[in-house]
């Protein structure tokens, strides 16, 4: 009888002292004042995983911490940090300790450059075949004939290139000094009044480019402008392609700045509506964009099937999409315009390609 209650005794004094000692350590715990984590931006191409850490501070506090995904669509986030990349865009990936919080962007395909102090993000689109034209009833001639055309994966700019960057790359803005009309003029609108010439020739845009950026670029890569193949795959969302009528959306509004809702009266900055399947924004409306290819108007019946660049020769250069003057048909993902290549005027501006050289 001693004996069992000092066993009893015993065990009690152990359960008593456990539920102290556990008591003791949480009310002796600091508050966390700040959560770090130990990347704030990530860029991960789809299904490539990474290991989130967070450090609660002070370092005695307690450690345990909750992560969400803003967009699991994008990119989700297990209970120990760990962010799979799931589709092409971003989100934010946020890390939640008491009322602490801290938060990293992921940016899923893409790659980022910087001149002079000017960010630009490249997103990748992964080769594939589609169907290039319509039969659409609403489309021109020249914009039938659908084909279907193979590419080999490239990058393409996120947004229109932007004032801002064109200013890093030549040290002007030719939308500044060519026209008054302050709705065309921001750093984060797009160049506007520059010719394909200006783009493409020795010594222009993309030859400074290449120099300023030749030991940032994957091996084998330059920049270019993008082929009307290119520009058309990457607006109908390349292998997650919706089949939109516009470049992310059937409901033109939600994706493009176009003549109902400007007013015709200028471009906006870029980035300011929703972005396509790919996470590219702009391609329908804003601004028209430069391709490559020369213009023919039969090019549809004999295009090469792989990789097609365009005609040999012509004169006037393809360009996709309407702008902000343009009606809701310009916009839609086949539409097709050509200029000559000297032709600098407020409506059309360009997209960075990234690809492989030849
Ligand atoms: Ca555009």
């Amino acid at each position: 009888m001693y004996t069992n209650i000092k066993i009893f005794s015993s065990k009690r004094i152990t359960i008593i002292s456990l539920i102290l000692t556990i008591y003791f350590f949480v009310s002796c715990q600091p508050d966390i004042d700040k959560i770090t984590l130990n990347q704030t931006n990530l860029e991960l191409n789809v299904n490539e995983t990474f290991q989130l850490k967070a450090v609660n501070e002070p370092k005695k506090a307690s450690q345990i911490v909750e992560w969400v995904s803003s967009k699991p669509n994008i990119a989700v986030v297990n209970d120990n940090g760990l962010v799979k990349a799931i589709s092409p865009g971003e989100c934010e990936i946020k890390a939640i300790a008491n009322d602490k919080e801290a938060f990293c962007k992921v940016f899923i395909n893409s790659k980022t450059f910087k001149v002079n102090e000017v960010e630009f993000k490249m997103i990748t689109v992964e080769g594939g075949t589609f169907i290039m034209g319509t039969n659409s009833d609403e489309a021109f001639e020249d914009e039938k004939i659908p084909h279907e055309v193979t590419l080999s994966t490239y990058y393409i700019g996120e947004t229109e290139v932007t004032q801002a960057l064109w200013n890093a790359v030549m040290g002007n803005i030719p939308t500044q000094i060519n026209t008054s009309v302050s709705d065309l003029k921001g750093e984060n609108r797009p160049i506007f009044f520059v010719s394909w010439n200006d783009i493409c020739n020795t010594n222009g845009f993309l030859d400074k480019l290449n120099t300023i950026l030749a030991d940032k670029l994957p091996i084998g890569y330059s920049f270019a402008l993008p082929t009307e193949a290119q520009w058309e795959y990457a607006a109908r969302g390349g292998k997650y392609s919706q089949n939109y009528k516009y470049s992310g959306s059937d409901n033109i509004d939600e994706v493009a700045w176009y003549i109902n809702n400007t007013g015709g009266k200028g471009s906006k900055d870029v980035k300011t509506k929703m972005p396509n399947e790919l996470g590219i924004y702009d391609m329908s409306g804003n601004a028209g964009e430069w391709c490559y290819d020369w213009y023919h108007p039969y090019y549809y019946y004999n295009s090469e099937k792989v990789d097609p660049t365009g005609p040999d020769e012509g004169s006037d250069r393809t360009n996709r999409n309407g702008g902000f003057r343009a009606k809701a048909t310009g916009c839609a993902v086949w539409s097709r315009f050509y200029d000559p290549p000297t032709t600098a005027d407020d409506f059309i501006s360009f997209r960075l390609a990234l690809v492989k050289s030849k």
